[in-house]
């Protein structure tokens, strides 16, 4: 069956790596065409090469920093002119991947640092509402477009040291939804994917580099990998255009709850 997402242009924030760009080459293998931002060019520009060699009819990168208005203003107009034209049935911007954002630190709201707090809400929320605000005018109305964020198990239970983090992602989580109201109506779809313990980049990025506590996080236990939310992305862009996936939360089997990951000796 040919993929309903062939031919459609789909733009995946945060592409550089992990579930960005693994989601590039899932939209390219169901041979979409896709518009990548993120501020790591020369990453970009590899995954846009992969995304092709996946099967996707155009792959298309151009430098974004969703904490920038400015910067995705610029990125929008970029996409404006690759898509060229006006939305109509069939044409724009079918799926919209608000992906970009991470964890900065592990600190206790008695040690955070401003700087990390400011850089999580500005990629997490901020970048979320600026991307959407931006894109909306270029997604048709009742042709099955997505608006797709990813959020986070952080988003729905708390943990120590993750207060900004888990507040972003709680402001993502609602994003969503107010969004799914302010839609209504549009036949535009707003789905929350919010993973649990995934092996990314983003614990590099949380931990500054320290690939030590980064491996003792995944010490024992088999998380989720970037290709995992990807082919998920797929699948909840794929559905009937009639059909909203609200909200998933998907998490590696081995992590039963945000404090009881199961690790073998
Ligand atoms: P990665 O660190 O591998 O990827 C993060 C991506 O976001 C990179 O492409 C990075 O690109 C981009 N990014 C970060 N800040 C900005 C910015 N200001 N402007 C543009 N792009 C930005 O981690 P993941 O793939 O895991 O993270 C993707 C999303 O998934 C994030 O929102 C994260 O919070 C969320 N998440 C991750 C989980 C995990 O355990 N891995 C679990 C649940 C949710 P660049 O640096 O080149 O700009
Ligand atoms: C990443 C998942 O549990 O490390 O969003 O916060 S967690």
């Amino acid at each position: 069956m040919t993929s309903r997402l062939k031919g459609k242009w789909v733009l995946v924030t945060g592409a550089s790596s992990g579930f960005g760009a693994a989601a590039a080459r899932a939209f390219g293998a169901e041979g979409a065409k896709v518009l990548l931002g993120a501020r790591r060019m020369d990453r970009l520009e590899t995954v846009a090469i992969e995304a092709r060699h996946a099967g996707a009819a155009e792959a298309h990168f151009h430098a974004l920093d969703v904490s920038q208005t400015a910067s995705v203003e610029l990125f929008l107009a970029w996409a404006r002119e690759r898509i060229n034209g006006q939305p109509s049935a069939g044409g724009g911007l079918h799926v919209l991947i608000n992906n970009a954002g991470g964890a900065q630190g592990l600190d206790s709201v008695r040690e955070g640092k401003d700087e990390d707090w400011e850089a999580m809400f500005q990629s997490n929320v901020l970048g979320v509402l600026r991307m959407t605000r931006a894109a909306l005018p270029l997604m048709p109305q009742n042709a099955g477009a997505s608006i797709l964020n990813i959020g986070s198990l952080a988003g729905r239970v708390a943990y120590e040291g993750g207060s900004a983090y888990c507040a972003a992602k709680a402001g993502e989580l609602q994003i969503t939804r107010c969004l799914r109201l302010e839609l209504n109506g549009t036949g535009i779809r707003v789905s929350s994917i919010d993973p649990g313990l995934a092996r990314t980049e983003f614990a590099s990025v949380r931990f500054k580099g320290d690939e030590a506590r980064v491996d003792k996080l995944y010490e024992g236990t088999h998380p989720l990998v970037a290709e995992d939310i990807a082919e998920i992305l797929v699948w909840v862009a794929s559905r009937p255009p009639h059909v909203n996936i609200d909200e998933m939360l998907i998490k590696p089997v081995d992590q039963a709850a945000i404090h009881k990951v199961f690790r073998r000796k």
